[in-house]
């Protein structure tokens, strides 16, 4: 890990045919508001990422990638069964590359079919949810080694007693998180309360959930891509993938008015899997943004207010 960025071979950096930055709409997740009790099936499914893509096959929650927002009240406790009802194999290829390449080569969609990794492909349905953040009893917690295959539930109780928060759902698979979550489980959960509430922040359409990832791509022979999720790291380092995606598009757009807007942002991080909350719009945050990569501190607890000035944005009337 000591070698020089100069000594690093150089790799293929010519894209393939690739995506039109900013052409679809941002999509809003739906928002679930339980009451006592909930359930949310682990389902397989195909998702649209890109509106010039073929749709991904992905293992998701109801679906959707990322899942439905799951709101509740400070004190609302709520018990959930996630159901697995997945049926179809790990819909992702798998790969590690042998070295460290500059440009970096795991950024670069498509993977010589030489380096995949095909018992890690074969990982089977087993999934157990995790609520990241969430004060909970250890039995409720989605421990790694409590997770159920395909027909199997899992019976969680939350008692919400913490303070108003964003936090996401993710599966926490022994051995197999990262792989299970790049597949696509994972979603936000908020956690109101009084003194939120009293906070007068913007709320309505003007609260945007925001769920941040980067994916890659496997292509056809041709160099176009296949739409199919590929997970390819080099060596022992954390995943990076190409595709920016906000709630589960890449490069979306998203239309907006002059006024303050408040994100409610939560993530599948592109480098660890870690969640994020976004503070005020920052110089930092800004230079991420006009670098199309946007990244953000994990796990921050700040409320998150921005104007519409991001490039993810255009204003309208
Ligand atoms: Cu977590």
């Amino acid at each position: 890990m000591t070698q020089s960025v100069q000594s690093l071979p150089a790799v293929q950096t010519a894209q393939p045919t690739d995506l039109t930055k900013f052409a679809d709409p941002l999509r809003i997740p739906p928002t679930i508001s339980p009451g006592p009790e909930l359930t949310v099936q682990l389902t397989s499914a195909d998702v649209q990422l890109h509106s010039e893509l073929p749709p991904t096959p992905m293992w998701t929650y109801e679906g959707g990638f990322p899942g439905p927002v799951i709101e509740v009240r400070r004190g609302q406790r709520l018990r959930v069964a996630w159901e697995n009802r997945i049926s179809t194999p790990y819909p992702a290829q798998v790969g590690n590359l042998p070295a460290i390449t500059m440009p970096p080569a795991e950024n670069v969609p498509g993977i010589d079919p030489a380096l995949l990794n095909q018992p890690a492909a074969a990982v089977p349905p087993w999934a157990v949810v995790h609520l990241h953040g969430a004060v909970t009893g250890g039995g409720h917690d989605g421990w790694t080694d409590n997770a159920m295959l395909p027909g199997g539930s899992q019976l969680s109780e939350y008692p919400n007693d913490q303070q108003a928060t964003a936090l996401w759902y993710h599966d926490h698979a022994m051995g197999i998180t990262r792989l299970n979550v790049n597949a696509g489980l994972a979603g936000l959960y908020l956690v109101r309360d009084d003194e939120e509430d009293g906070l007068g922040l913007p709320d309505g359409e003007f609260e945007v959930p925001l769920v941040l990832c980067d994916r890659n791509l496997v292509t056809a022979p041709d160099g176009s891509l296949t739409g199919q999720l590929l997970y390819k790291t080099v060596g022992p380092l954390p995943f990076s993938g190409r595709y920016t995606l906000v709630n589960g598009g890449i490069w979306p757009h998203f239309d907006v008015r002059p006024r303050w807007y408040r994100r409610s942002p939560g993530t599948p991080r592109r480098r660890s899997n870690r969640p994020t909350r976004a503070g005020r719009t920052s110089s930092r945050s800004r230079r991420a943004n006009s670098s199309g990569s946007p990244v953000s501190s994990p796990e921050r607890r700040a409320s998150s207010c921005t104007t519409a000035t991001c490039w993810t944005t255009r204003t309208t009337a």
